[in-house]
Parts: structure tokens; C-alpha cells; sequence
């Protein structure tokens, strides 16, 4: 597995789910930490140019894990299941745009709250809007090889797709083979009901992980269950990203610092 943690540009907003803002700042840090890679959480593509980011990447030995799209929703309000035409060519431009970036960059494009809420409409009304703009994002990223990652994410921050069981349901309706999943355990923590077995039983989908504690502070800090996760991912046979996105609690540097220390040096034998 690698390791990597969650960045935003200085101008995320302040409940932004990362820990160190400001793009070359934040991949500076990482390196020094001994992080393999950054997600970077967009509100825009055009936040970064490749070129910068290429050249500090490379002079940093990172790598970009994904780019995850939480502030298009929280900052600019655009989601899949609105019905209204003009946000929705504006989303799809966005994703399209994130798509092309990631075909660069980590190849994986996230979908956590930008999946957009039911709010009291037909279940059946709001799926078929996914659905239908899920069919346009993965025809689009196909075509560039990059794979959609779809998050179920808690009761309290939306009310659509909260476990990994729900989004296994509806990933089968979507039949897409890069439109898959990325579990974040400190939303099992709330929602599945176990959450290794929870793992295992959706191990088809999974490609992507994010992790905090049960507080959202930094691996080790709270009471999750880490051994049960890392067994978990080893039976499944899990390769991939681990992504901290953590509150940057007591502060980010001693968060992102917190977060190595205790996953290589409890866990470093699954980072090999
Ligand atoms: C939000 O809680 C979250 O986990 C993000 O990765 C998705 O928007
Ligand atoms: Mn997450």
C-alpha cells in the first residue's frame, strides 16, 4: 500500500476536510513527512497548472493519489442529482476538466458529496439523475483512463449513499468498470455495520481508501479499530492508496507528522 494525505489550495474553505493548504507548500511537507503521494481536493481545475505541479512533484518524489471534488459541492454547490440543466452542464464540465487533469495525475477522480443529496425527492427521480450523469463522466474518463471513485459518505453530511453496501448497489446499476469505490473509514465507523467484514463483503469495488480516526483526527488518535481495517485490506488483497483526510488537529503539522509515525511504525509492514 502507499501513503498519502489530503491537500487544498490556500483558498479551500475553512471546513475543507485536509490538513495542509496551499499546493506546493502542502507537497513540500508530504515529502518531508514521508508521504508517498497528495490527493488533491479541488474546487476548480484550474487551481493548479500541470506544469507547477509536474515540476513539484518531481522535485518532491510524489506522486498525486487522486483529486477529490468535496468543495464543487460545498463551495459551489454543483452535484449530480440536481435537476437543473445549467448546473448540471456546469458539473459535467468541471468533472470533465478534473478528468483530464487526473489522466495526467493519479489517474482517479473522486465523487464523495458532489454525488448530491435525495432531500425529499423520489428515490427513484434522484437515481436516475445519477445515473444519467454518471454514464456521461464515464464515458468521458474512458476515453483518458481515468477511473471514478464513489464515497459513501455519512448520515450527517448527506443523505444518499452513507455505506459501502448502498454504493455496491447502486455501482451495479452504474455497470461501469471505472466507475468503482473508495470507502473512508471514518464514515464506516458510522454507518456499515462492520467494517472489516463490510471490506470483505464489497471487496469487488474497491479502489481507494480514505483514513482518519472515529474523531477524524489523525490515525491512532481515537478508538478505531486499525488492526481490523489492515487485515481486513490484506485478505482482500489490497494495493492501493491510503489517503489521510484528517481535521488538522492539535495542528496540521503535528497531524500529518502523527499520522506517518503511527502508520509505518505500527503498520509499515503493509506499506513495503
Ligand atoms: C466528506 O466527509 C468526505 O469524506 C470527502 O472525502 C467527500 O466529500
Ligand atoms: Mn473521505
Amino acid at each position: 500500500m502507499k501513503l498519502s494525505v489530503a491537500i487544498a489550495g490556500q483558498e479551500a474553505m475553512p471546513n475543507a476536510f485536509v490538513v495542509f493548504r496551499g499546493v506546493k507548500e502542502s507537497i513540500i511537507k508530504a515529502h518531508a513527512l514521508g508521504y508517498d503521494g497528495v490527493e488533491l481536493a479541488l474546487k476548480r481545475p484550474d487551481e493548479v497548472t500541470r506544469t507547477e505541479l509536474a515540476q513539484w512533484l518531481g522535485e518532491n518524489h510524489l506522486e498525486v493519489s487522486a483529486i477529490s471534488s468535496g468543495q464543487v459541492f460545498a463551495a459551489r454547490n454543483l452535484y449530480f442529482t440536481d435537476e437543473n440543466t445549467e448546473h448540471r452542464a456546469e458539473l459535467y464540465k468541471t468533472f470533465c476538466d478534473f478528468i483530464d487533469l487526473a489522466s495526467e495525475f493519479g489517474s482517479l477522480v473522486n465523487i464523495g458529496r458532489t454525488r448530491g443529496p435525495i432531500a425529499g425527492r423520489d428515490q427513484a427521480l434522484v437515481e436516475r439523475l445519477f445515473l444519467d450523469m454518471a454514464h456521461k463522466v464515464a464515458d468521458h474518463a474512458e476515453k483518458r483512463g481515468v477511473d471514478l471513485i464513489l464515497e459513501p459518505v455519512n448520515r450527517y453530511e448527506i443523505d444518499f449513499i452513507n455505506n459501502l453496501d448502498e454504493c455496491a448497489a447502486l455501482l451495479k446499476k452504474v455497470n461501469r468498470r471505472n466507475f468503482v469505490m473508495m470507502p473512508d473509514v471514518f464514515h464506516m465507523n458510522i454507518e456499515d455495520d462492520r467494517i472489516g467484514e463490510s471490506f470483505i463483503r464489497n471487496k469487488e469495488y474497491v479502489r481507494y481508501v480514505h483514513f482518519a480516526d472515529t474523531n477524524r483526527h489523525a490515525p491512532g488518535d481515537g478508538h478505531m479499530n486499525w488492526d481490523e481495517i489492515f487485515h481486513a485490506l490484506e485478505e482482500i488483497g489490497y494495493t492501493g492508496w491510503t489517503t489521510a483526510e484528517i481535521l488538522p488537529y492539535p495542528d496540521p503539522d503535528t497531524a500529518a507528522k502523527r499520522t506517518v509515525d503511527f502508520l509505518r511504525e505500527t503498520y509499515g509492514s503493509f506499506y513495503r
